[in-house]
């Protein structure tokens, strides 16, 4: 058995996955991630001299200059991008397959939603709602859309800034993501997916879980980890083409 058929016959086996997404599985979606050779800091990083790529989402850094935070937004909602392959597959693993125990998501492009999940948990947030920075006034993602399209500063009526209820730098996590670090439900299999594992404490969720069930683990992305040692599976490999080659043999979709 080659990798790619041995890493088959786990999913196959698998009924209680658990999947850990970054922004890798979107960069084929046209949203860049961080650190790839198309990244965030190529672009708003350059043109805002950031002092460093998370910049963007560093709750210090954007009381002090919102803009660069607005411009990633604008990218994000001006696109309108659709699901990848992957993102469909993995929505297939919860509606179709029913192997699903939970999807964490650090991604904030709700892409996974717009694919069909709904066992999943947004760690770092979302746009779905905002509040202002300094009333507290909340407000819906149909009353500010407009304004991340064109990236403009969201302005509350008290005239402070309106952050959308993305979880930037220096901020909580939900206590469902802290929840289920802590205490993670019975899971076989946990599959982790287009991140590089350096983001706080999203990335300790595989080993996490791993320390539990004692279960095995799988690693795609085109880039190494630092985590690497603790998985028992890892392609190093775009992560749409894998899932196609590993729809090849599992037909779900
Ligand atoms: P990251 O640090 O940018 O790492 C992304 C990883 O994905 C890298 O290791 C790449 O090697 C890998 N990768 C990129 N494209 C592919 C591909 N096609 N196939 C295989 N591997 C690929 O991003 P993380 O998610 O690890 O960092 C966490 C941050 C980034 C979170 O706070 C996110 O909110 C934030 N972020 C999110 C988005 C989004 O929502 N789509 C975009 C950019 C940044």
């Amino acid at each position: 058995m080659d990798k790619l058929e041995k890493i088959c016959s786990v999913i196959d086996k698998s009924q209680k996955i658990v999947i850990l997404t970054g922004a890798g599985i979107s960069t084929s979606c046209g949203i860049p991630d961080f650190r790839g050779p198309t990244g965030i800091y190529n672009y708003v990083g350059k043109k805002y001299n950031l002092p460093y790529p998370e910049a963007v989402f560093d709750i210090d850094y954007f009381y002090q200059k919102p803009q660069p935070f607005f411009d990633f937004s604008k990218e994000l909602f001006i696109n309108k991008p659709q699901p990848s392959f992957a993102h469909k597959y993995i929505a297939a693993l919860e509606n179709k397959a029913n192997k699903l125990n939970m999807l964490v998501t650090q991604n904030i492009d709700m892409l996974h939603e717009l694919a069909g999940n709904k066992k999943m948990i947004a760690c770092h947030g979302t746009y779905h709602t905002a509040h202002c920075t300094k009333c507290g006034k909340k407000y819906m993602l149909n009353q500010y859309e407009a304004k991340l399209k064109n990236g403009e500063i969201i302005n509350c009526e008290c005239g402070s800034i309106v952050k959308p209820d993305i979880v930037f730098f220096g901020e909580s996590l939900p206590a469902s993501f802290i929840d289920f670090l802590d205490n993670p439900t019975p899971t076989d299999l946990v599959m982790t997916i287009g991140t590089s594992l350096t983001v706080q404490p999203a990335c300790l969720l595989p080993i996490a879980v791993k320390r539990k069930y004692d279960i095995p683990m799988i690693l795609i992305n085109k880039d190494s980890t630092p985590y690497d040692k603790a998985f028992d599976y890892i392609i190093n490999d775009d992560i749409d083409e894998t899932f196609k080659r590993i729809n090849e043999q599992l037909k779900l979709i």
